[in-house]
């Protein structure tokens, strides 16, 4: 009897073990749109009785995705189903859609939320303004707001808000970390996996409305008849969602699947090829949105294999995709391999003359910084420098230079400063935001980019934490004017814990996350340390590689009398590519920002710093620190385990494991490389490194990247 009852009452506490544990069980897949219940009884009461249906009346066509959104949604947040009916029930409260061509005060996609007589009406010009107005209202009720008594409207400053996967067509991800490829192009078009409609929900609620489905290095397969199909079926996933599917392409297609001889854009055969392409492309996605190009780059064929100009290129497609009112990408990502030159100038070099001549329904693609993706740098000089020519932002959110998938960087902060910085090209107050949204010159086109940063793997990025990046640059991409701890302490609430000193820790976590990387990698402006061709790890010592730009001499010229890269006039004068306002920040050793001064000036290990140390003392001091903090942040970690669930918070502890081991690793790689190059002792009070310089440069083959 006793044996049964002590059973009996091991099954029950077994099952409430098991029922917690599914309960909060989180494997990260649903990102940032968990719909849980809210725990709090009052609140979610509160809500509750303000939201009791979904009037949609005329079944406004294309708001059936925003529909089902709110349902799914209110249903997990609040515990119950919301009545869909035609008209606002009496005496009840609850949303309202309402589609309205001529509404004022809102562009295309933006949209209003207003309370009316207590219920909320959620209006749109378009069916996705709808849909954006819809997850607004959505955050605000995740995020615990207030939303009796709301009224606000708001339109993305940026029309194209895009992301561009660097996926391959045999499921490889260039520089993906979280996997393979989220696009099966074998079971395509026939089988549509349901994590391209999560995917497209994820990318709808932050404003995203456009995907670049293929590598900037693109295969020409993609512009076969077969491909165009698979790539339909992606598109037609998406159009409820309000994503337009784009493709990069291969500038030497015509010859690759063409039959023909050349790719020469000014080649009449060559020219008719891509309008028959372009025009089997609408048949099937009336909606394309584009070509994104990378050409003349880094091995990439395009119009100077023809002794004609990246405007004779892009033109050439442009003339093709007007018709249907697409649009050419065309990135500026380019520099020839000059070991005299600077490889800052290039991309300024080979676009600016261009300004003007470009078709109207070409942007060009710039990258924030003039080198690639570092951990910080400068904003590029050609933003603000092109007047006539539209110029959108590239940023990168899969972390190639920023410690992969095991690196904690929230990137918002990288984002922010980059969109901040003032151009002068127009007197003081003209940020690079501004000259994006157009309203430094009248830009016909505004685009900002992310290099997507999903795969395969369940939690879509690898490090949970990375998933903050996606949404940033959606956040951003709608309102650049949003802070970075905005938009943490948004997606830590929607993502992680609503606990509110949770919240707080997590969001200091993410706001200090990339100040420690850039301290223990690339303190003071030092850029391109990197590991050649993984771009994993340290490697400071690298002299010689398939091009002298790609070595980390080239960038960091230390030697016995000094360090850094002097691009004043006395240099390679890169900065005389920025207008006068922002060359003067940099100009002066003494005034120079510390976090840029390795950017611009090659100054000796002595000279005195404002900080009070000497520039070798700086960066050792930087390069110990920064792992140190590494350290620190993992134990802030630890102190809010029991706000987050136990799986994320263990993945994460994990990869903090791996990250301090790591920051150590470039810690000791560096200090002891520039002290061999300086000869200079590393001060007291800091640990020696435990291993020789010798030692460090074999580690990279034990991490298997080679
Ligand atoms: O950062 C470099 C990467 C390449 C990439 C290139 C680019 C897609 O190392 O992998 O190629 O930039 O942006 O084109």
């Amino acid at each position: 009897m006793i044996l049964m009852r002590f059973m009996k009452l091991l099954f029950v506490l077994l099952f409430l073990v098991f029922q917690a544990a599914a309960a909060r069980a989180e494997d990260g897949y649903r990102l940032w749109l968990r719909y849980d219940l809210i725990s709090n009884a009052a609140q979610r009461a509160s809500y509750a009785g303000k939201l009791n249906f979904i009037a949609n009346e005329y079944e406004y066509p294309g708001t059936a995705a925003a529909e089902e959104e709110v349902v799914r949604a209110l249903k997990g947040l609040l515990g119950k189903e919301v009545k869909r009916v035609k008209k606002a029930e009496q005496g009840k409260k609850g949303i309202v859609f309402r589609l309205n061509a001529q509404e004022e005060g809102i562009s295309e996609e933006g949209f209003k939320l207003n309370d009316q007589g207590g219920n909320i009406l959620i209006t749109g010009k378009t069916a996705a303004g709808v849909l954006y107005g819809s997850f607004e209202l959505l955050r605000k009720i995740q995020t615990g707001q207030k939303i009796e008594g709301i009224t606000m409207a708001s339109s993305p400053k940026i029309a194209l808000r895009l992301l561009n996967h660097w996926d391959n067509h045999n499921g490889t991800i260039e520089r993906g970390y979280a996997g393979q490829s989220l696009w099966k192009w074998y079971e395509l078009p026939e089988r549509i996996d349901t994590r391209y409609i999560d995917y497209a929900r994820a990318n709808a609620s932050i404003g995203i409305n456009g995907t670049v489905v293929n590598n900037v290095n693109a295969s020409a397969r993609f512009l076969t008849g077969e491909y165009i199909g698979k790539v339909k079926a992606l598109a037609d996933v998406f159009r409820p969602y309000g994503i337009k599917v784009y493709m990069s392409v291969n500038f030497a297609s015509p010859r690759l699947i063409g039959g023909l001889k050349t790719a020469d854009p000014l080649d009449e055969q060559v020219r008719t090829f891509w309008k028959n392409k372009v025009k089997e492309i609408y048949t099937e996605i009336p909606d394309f949105g584009g070509f994104l190009v990378k050409a003349n780059s880094e091995g990439e064929p395009g119009p100077m294999d023809y002794n004609r100009t990246h405007a004779d290129g892009a033109n050439m497609l442009a003339e093709a995709l007007k018709p249907y009112k697409g649009i050419v990408m065309w990135r500026s990502f380019v520099y020839a391999a000059d070991p005299k030159g600077d490889r800052f100038k290039a991309a300024y070099n080979e676009f600016k003359p261009f300004d003007g001549q470009f078709a109207e329904n070409v942007i060009i693609q710039v990258k924030n910084g003039p080198i690639d993706f570092m951990p910080r740098e400068p904003i590029s000089p050609l933003f603000g420098a092109l007047e006539k020519t539209p110029v959108s932002m590239e940023f990168q959110l899969t972390q190639e230079y920023l410690g992969w998938a095991t690196h904690w960087v929230f990137e918002a902060p990288l984002f922010k400063e980059c969109l901040d910085t003032d151009t002068h090209v127009k007197g003081k107050g003209s940020t690079v935001s501004k000259v994006l949204d157009g309203s430094v010159y009248p830009y016909r086109l505004t685009s900002m980019v992310g290099v997507a940063n999903t795969g395969s793997d369940r939690n879509w990025t690898g490090h949970p934490m990375a998933q903050a990046n996606w949404y940033a640059l959606g956040r951003l991409a709608w309102d650049h004017g949003i802070t970075s701890s905005e938009i943490a302490d948004e997606w830590v609430r929607m993502s992680l814990t609503s606990n509110t000193p949770a919240v707080e820790s997590v969001k200091k976590l993410m706001l200090q996350s990339r100040e420690v990387y850039v301290k223990y990698t690339s303190p003071m402006g030092l850029h391109h340390l990197m590991g050649e061709g993984h771009h994993f790890g340290p490697e400071p010592w690298l002299v010689k590689a398939p091009r002298p730009d790609w070595t980390a001499l080239y960038y960091h010229r230390a030697d016995s009398s000094g360090i850094g890269f002097d691009r004043t006039k006395g240099g390679s004068d890169a900065l005389g590519q920025y207008a006068e306002g922002l060359r003067k920040v940099y100009e002066d050793p003494e005034k120079c920002p510390l976090p840029f001064l390795m950017w611009f000036h090659h100054l000796s290990w002595d000279h005195r710093l404002s900080s009070g140390r000497t520039v070798w003392e700086e960066i050792v001091n930087s390069y110990y620190t920064g792992a140190e903090e590494v350290l620190k942040m993992e134990e802030a970690w630890q102190k809010v385990k029991t706000d987050i669930d136990p799986e994320v918070h263990a993945n994460v502890a994990a990869r903090f494991r791996t990250q301090y081991k790591e920051a150590v690793w470039w810690r000791d790689a560096c200090v002891l490389y520039f002290a061999q190059q300086s000869r200079k002792e590393i001060p007291s009070g800091y640990p020696l490194p435990t291993r020789t310089l010798e030692e460090v440069k074999k580690l990279v083959e034990v991490y298997h990247v080679r």
